[in-house]
């Protein structure tokens, strides 16, 4: 029987990479508003692995934070059968429908990325091909399932915008293939930045373990990490531009426990910063508890989990080949 409402429904697609431990950032900025999309729109996420190799990563890392990742996002609550969750390259069409696309791309667009200029200059060492085109790879990941929405943080703006142009592109000379992409703001939404350098956000891929809080970090080293954040001189909770790292912490504390600025501001009017890193530290880690919890369940029986990933990349394959086929048609190669 043909299921109306969620024919009804928008489609709306995001993606992950398991390039680390999955941060608070990564929580408090996109997977949470991923928990809460699951009823209005028809959702699918991807566990970006691919992505990940665009810097180093040492395989047996590499392969535990993809079965990590993948179960994280079932311990936060993502549901499988309501939603099509699945791991990139286990859909084939992804490096496929990409090469297509890099062929209708011009080299001047991807020399503009600022996140390949901000990469390339932090490992000089290891400045590849993949690097400078995987926003190809990108637009191929969102174009392939047609989404009528892509979430997006204020850091990835660009990527959804090169791939809209190279949609736009593409359907204009070849007809019409693609959905063109509009960029969709959740509610809320929280930026978090680096525990040791504010003006730069939180990154799994940071080296120093201090700068983030992962979110299955116990409860002693989350109030730890957060005991030596950086803060300012001023020694008052006041959220201002000039002390950003007190501003952060309070931004946070904020999206944990749904108080204000104004109200943090008030209930730690006269006190230390020691008292409030105190307060964020397990307001912090009370939120993350249960999602560790489970996570450990679902993490140690490995034959459900590969069940799980392996119909959710049927479900995916059976949606990204249609359109891999049609764009390749197009193109006039012979099927
Ligand atoms: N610090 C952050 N604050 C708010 N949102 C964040 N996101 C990441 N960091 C923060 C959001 O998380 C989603 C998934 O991101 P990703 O893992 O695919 O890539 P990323 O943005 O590059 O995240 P990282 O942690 O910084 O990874 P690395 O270190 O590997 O580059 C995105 O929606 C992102 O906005």
């Amino acid at each position: 029987m043909c299921n109306i409402e969620t024919e009804q429904k928008k489609k709306v697609l995001s993606c992950i990479q398991p390039s680390g431990m999955l941060t608070l950032g990564n929580y408090l900025g996109a997977l949470k508003n991923w928990v809460n999309m699951q009823d209005e729109f028809d959702c699918t996420f991807a566990v970006a692995d691919l992505h990940a190799i665009t810097v180093r990563q040492e395989p047996a890392a590499l392969r535990s934070q993809i079965y990590s990742t993948y179960a994280l996002l079932l311990a936060l609550g993502i549901d499988p059968e309501k939603n099509t969750v699945f791991i990139q390259s286990h859909v084939p069409f992804h490096t496929q429908l990409s090469w297509l696309l890099s062929c209708n791309t011009q080299f001047g667009e991807m020399s503009r990325m600022t996140q390949f200029k901000d990469k390339s200059a932090k490992h000089p060492e290891n400045v590849n091909v993949g690097l400078f085109s995987y926003p190809v790879l990108m637009a191929a990941d969102i174009l392939l399932y047609k989404p009528d929405f892509v979430p997006v943080g204020a850091d990835q703006k660009q990527h959804l915008e090169i791939a809209r142009d190279i949609a736009v592109r593409f359907n204009n000379k070849y007809g019409d293939v693609f959905t063109i992409p509009e960029p969709y703001i959740p509610k809320t939404g929280a930026r978090v930045m680096s525990l040791q350098d504010p003006s730069k956000k939180m990154s799994k891929s940071d080296d120093n373990v201090n700068s983030w809080v992962a979110i299955l970090d116990s409860k002693d080293d989350i109030i730890r990490k957060f005991k030596r954040a950086v803060t300012d001189s001023e020694a008052c909770v006041r959220f201002s531009e000039e002390q950003a790292g007190i501003s952060n912490l309070i931004t946070i504390y904020s999206a944990v426990t749904g108080k204000t600025v104004a109200e943090i501001e008030r209930e730690f009017e006269g006190k230390g910063y020691g008292e409030f890193k105190l307060a964020v530290g397990e307001s912090v880690a009370d939120t993350l508890a249960p999602i560790k919890a489970s996570y450990e369940e679902i993490i140690k029986d490995k034959k459900a989990l590969e069940q799980l990933y392996k119909e959710g990349a049927d479900k995916a394959c059976r949606q990204a080949y249609k359109t891999y086929n049609k764009a390749m048609k197009k193109v006039g190669f012979v099927l």
